[in-house]
């Protein structure tokens, strides 16, 4: 099997940091994503929507979607539990990694595709609409701020896939001049926390 990424994307650095906290290692090939490799016919046999990560399995199976990918290393290396371990745990993780995903990674992600250049040509953009994700993106750091009060990771208290995403979206961030505010200071504990775990670097 392999993984086909982009080395300084977003996406498959969620599957970098996963597969890492699992100690499992996988083959990865780099997909030239500036010059669009990604976008072109070849590619899309692998992933139609011509986006990485895409995990290539033995037989030819090409699964995308970064959570699909770490669901399946989930099922077979089951631990560390990073969807949760029991039928509530599992559905609160599944709770905050949608939230992370729809509240934090995407408008953090739109502020950058929908005013950029990298994406003139491959995506509909409306600058105007970068802004807006942009202000919306600081509102719901300002509710997770809040919402870290009163628990160590984003779940509860063990590390799960959506500190991964939360972390991830934010780190992308810096690109839209998006980040945790001096004040945020629930925030600012927990990023220094999964930052420092080892798997936050690969
Ligand atoms: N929902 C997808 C999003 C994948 C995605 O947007 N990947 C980006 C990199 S972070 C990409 O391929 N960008 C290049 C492009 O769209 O041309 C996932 O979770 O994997």
């Amino acid at each position: 099997m392999k993984i086909y990424e982009s080395r300084n994307a977003p996406n498959p650095r969620r599957v970098r940091i996963f597969l890492a906290e699992k100690g499992i290692e996988v083959p990865y090939e780099e997909v030239d994503i500036v010059k669009a490799v990604n976008r072109g016919a070849e590619f899309r046999r692998k992933n139609p929507l011509g986006t990485v990560p895409v995990l290539e399995l033995d037989d030819g199976t090409c699964i995308s979607e970064s959570v699909a990918i770490c669901r399946y290393f989930e099922e077979i290396h089951p631990q560390p539990a990073l969807f949760g371990s029991d039928a509530k745990e599992r559905a609160l993780v599944e709770m905050w990694n949608r939230r992370m995903e729809f509240n934090i990674l995407q408008p953090i992600a739109d502020a950058f595709r929908q005013r950029h250049d990298f994406f003139k040509g491959r995506i509909r953009q409306l600058p105007e609409y970068a802004e807006v994700q942009r202000l919306n993106a600081e509102d719901n750091l300002n509710w997770l701020d809040q919402e870290l009060g009163a628990r160590r990771f984003i779940a509860g208290d063990r590390f799960s896939i959506a500190d991964i995403t939360a972390m991830v979206a934010i780190d992308f961030g810096r690109v839209s001049k998006i980040a945790i505010k001096p004040e945020q200071k629930n925030l600012a504990r927990w990023h220094a926390e999964v930052s420092a775990r080892p798997s936050a670097k690969a």
